[in-house]
């Protein structure tokens, strides 16, 4: 069955001028972009986009650094898509990232780990639904 999920190129992976890479490897791997917008998220939006980390010690960093330029969201279809994303861009941590996967290839550290991809249907969905709207979605 068809499935979606949601990723964001991060500011690193964009300054870098990578996003076209990045998006190629997205598409050769057979995902379809059924929605796509460059973006910033202000400190406020980042901080509720991350809101599960609040906890966390890395959190106030987190939100400092993904306000900290543009990125690229995303949409993207496939079958299997979120579980079969989360394989194409690798562990959170680069240096455990497997050889080939994207954050591998162009992460620079865990923070600055140059992609998002959500960790579930559901949260795809709520975080699909923080940068798209209904009508830009279909
Ligand atoms: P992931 O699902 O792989 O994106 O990873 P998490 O949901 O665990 O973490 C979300 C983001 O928090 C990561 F992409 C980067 C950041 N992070 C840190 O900056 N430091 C850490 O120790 C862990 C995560």
């Amino acid at each position: 069955m068809k499935g979606s999920t949601f990723t964001m190129i991060k500011p690193d992976a964009v300054s870098a001028g990578n996003s076209g890479a990045i998006i190629k490897m997205i598409e050769k791997s057979g995902f379809n972009i059924v929605a796509v917008k460059k973006t910033r998220l202000s400190q406020k939006m980042a901080r509720r986009f991350y809101a599960i980390h609040k906890e966390r010690p890395f959190y106030q960093d987190l939100c400092n650094y993904m306000s900290s330029g543009p990125l690229i969201a995303m949409i993207l279809s496939k079958d299997n898509a979120v579980a079969d994303f989360r394989t194409l861009i690798g562990a959170t941590d680069p240096s455990n990232a497997a050889q080939g996967t994207i954050r591998q290839l162009f992460a620079t550290s865990i923070q600055a780990n140059a992609i998002h991809g959500s960790d579930s249907e559901e949260n795809a969905v709520i975080e699909s639904g923080f940068f798209f709207s209904e009508l830009e979605r279909y």
